[in-house]
């Protein structure tokens, strides 16, 4: 008869019983975070284990990074210490259950980042790249959509036309509003588009109404020239009623988009059914949430179409699984949110997980800047409008400490808005 382990290591530390039958076990005896402004900040928890070993996962949380990082160093990293790596499960319901207060962006990016470090271990401790212990691949790449934006229409398309050339087969387009000096996704002139753009809050002012004059036209036009073969999407970036939201998704009809991003708030989950009924354009919605209780209604009444949590802000692969399947059972698919603000780790976690769950939509793809590549050399990449997340051990992607230690934090904080007179608005 086979030994047993002993019990003795219930609580996933360890308890001196290495090397008995059976046990196989990968004791956590350090994890540091690395924080870096590669042109933007990021902050990433690398795990070590007693055999060498190391993973590493995305922390950052776009404007409010120290307090991950105080969470993760002052109240996680303790708890850590002795665990058993390979008891990943075990070790996101500790952080999660254990913690007593659940939820929120700061709880579940510090859990996210655990839980990809993990993962990291594990798939190098078994010579795996991450997606074969995840179930293999369930199609060849990942399709992602590109970020297309301009001051004007005209603008905005020849970036779109340029995205089609590069082999997009997805793009997403956002104009200037005529009548607003700026808007949600629209570079400065002759720079990238990165919202996180002061030491303190920039302000903005925003009108409904130019806006709604705004967006059928650019889709419009984007049709006329661009064709039908090429996916088109549109965020909205939080800033309708449902009721206006349905007036832009009924006008936006003829021009057959993938999806409409954000068209209301979703903390009232329920506003979302008066959307539905109104308009057959898809809804995409989900880049803020933070676990699957954000999403519960939504999915389960099939008021969206596309999920857009992510591995960063929704504890990691573990619990962006358990959004996917509950999304499946409901024809909801994926649509992971991919913006500068998610790590280059991010970005290969969010691979490994696309390729390999049943219902994959799309993955968003903001490239990073030169810089901000070199910190993280990585094994994911980009062909014929696909993503592939590449086949070393892992997660296949690093980050150069030594770089890193170079780009010292830089306080960075989104905008915010106001209506014309004043208001505070949604940003
Ligand atoms: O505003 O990532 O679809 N993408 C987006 C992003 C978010 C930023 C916030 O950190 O809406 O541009
Ligand atoms: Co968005």
């Amino acid at each position: 008869m086979v030994a047993l382990p002993s019990m003795k290591a219930r609580d996933g530390r360890r308890a001196g019983q290495e090397g008995e039958a059976g046990l196989v076990m990968a004791e956590i005896i350090s994890a540091r975070v690395i924080v870096t402004c590669p042109d933007r900040n990021f902050v990433t928890l690398r795990i070590e284990t007693a055999d060498g070993t190391t993973g590493i996962g995305d922390a950052t949380l776009n404007g409010r990074e120290l307090a991950v990082v105080s969470y993760l160093q002052d109240h996680v990293i303790p708890c850590l210490i002795g665990r058993d790596a390979h008891r990943i499960e075990d070790i996101w319901q500790y952080l999660y259950k254990g913690a007593y207060w659940r939820r929120g962006p700061v709880t579940m990016c510090a859990i996210a980042a655990v839980d990809v470090a993990l993962w990291d271990i594990k798939a190098k401790v078994a010579g795996l790249p991450l997606y074969q212990l995840l179930g293999g691949a369930s199609r060849e790449g990942c399709m992602v959509y590109g970020h297309a934006n301009g001051a004007t229409i005209e603008e905005t398309i020849a970036e779109a036309v340029r995205h089609v050339e590069q082999g997009y087969k997805a793009v997403r387009l956002q104009a200037g509003v005529p009548g607003l000096k700026s808007t949600y996704g629209v570079a400065k002139p002759g720079q990238r588009y990165e919202p996180a753009d002061g030491a303190l809050p920039t302000e903005s002012l925003w009108s409904t109404e130019k806006y709604l004059r705004s967006v059928a036209p650019l889709f419009e036009k984007a049709r006329e020239v661009l064709g039908w073969d090429v996916h088109l999407l549109h965020d909205v970036h939080h800033r309708l009623t449902p009721i206006e939201a349905a007036r832009l998704g009924v006008e936006l009809e003829p021009y057959r988009l993938f999806w409409l991003e954000d068209p209301t708030p979703a903390e009232n989950q329920a506003g979302f059914r008066l959307i539905r009924e109104k308009t057959t354009t898809p809804l995409a919605v989900g880049e803020i949430f933070n676990t699957i209780w954000d999403a519960k209604q939504l999915i389960e009444e099939q008021l969206i179409d596309y999920v857009r949590a992510t591995i960063v802000h929704a504890g990691g692969i573990t619990h962006m699984r358990r959004i996917a399947s509950f999304a499946d059972l409901h024809q909801v698919r994926t649509g992971c949110h991919g913006a500068t603000d998610l790590s280059p780790v991010c970005m290969a976690a969010a691979l490994h997980f696309g390729l390999s769950v049943p219902n994959f939509g799309i993955q968003e793809l903001m490239p990073h800047t030169a810089k901000t590549d070199a910190v993280f050399p990585h094994a994911y990449g980009f062909r014929d409008g696909m993503m592939h997340p590449g086949d070393a051990p892992g997660l296949g992607v690093d980050i150069d400490e030594e770089l890193a230690a170079k780009y010292e934090y830089k306080r960075a904080y989104l905008p915010v808005n106001r209506l014309e007179d004043g208001t505070m608005f949604n940003w």
